[in-house]
């Protein structure tokens, strides 16, 4: 076999290649959206302790987190650098009955709700607090993977 003839296989060996991983990535779009999931986060006064429950939670971008009141008065409140780039604007516009930027209002009747859904959002970690109890330590993370 001469050398161009090596090179053209080659060349044809690498288009048909190129093809396959082409096709691929098109199916990889065409698949439906992965349902957005609902995640409950309990908000605890038990023991003389405050907390959330639980503390961390890991969820995808569209998913949406009810924090659930069970017993105490709390609330969720993020801090602006403590999310990800660009989400400040986001998450203030995803967060219903704020009584400050990024600060939702208390939910001192146990089985209310406070409701984001995190559509859009930037990836990563977003830390928050319950401002009443920011001095026990009342804070978690949610984590957009
Ligand atoms: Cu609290």
């Amino acid at each position: 076999m001469s050398v161009r003839r090596i090179r053209s296989a080659v060349v044809a060996l690498l288009a048909v290649t190129a093809g396959v991983v082409a096709a691929n990535t098109a199916a990889a779009h065409t698949l439906p959206p992965r349902a957005a999931k609902k995640w409950e986060v309990k908000m605890v006064t038990q023991d003389g302790k405050q907390l959330f429950e639980p503390k961390d939670i890991t969820i995808s971008a569209g998913d949406t987190i009810s924090w659930l009141a069970v017993s105490g008065s709390h609330n969720v409140g993020f801090w602006p650098d403590s999310v990800p780039k660009g989400a400040v604007e986001l998450l203030r516009k995803a967060m219903p009955d704020t009584i400050a930027p990024l600060l939702g209002v208390r939910k001192p009747t146990k089985g209310d709700t406070y409701v984001i859904a995190f559509t859009g959002m930037p990836k990563g970690v977003y830390k928050y607090y319950c401002k009443p109890h920011l001095n026990k330590m009342m804070v978690g993370t949610v984590t957009i993977k």
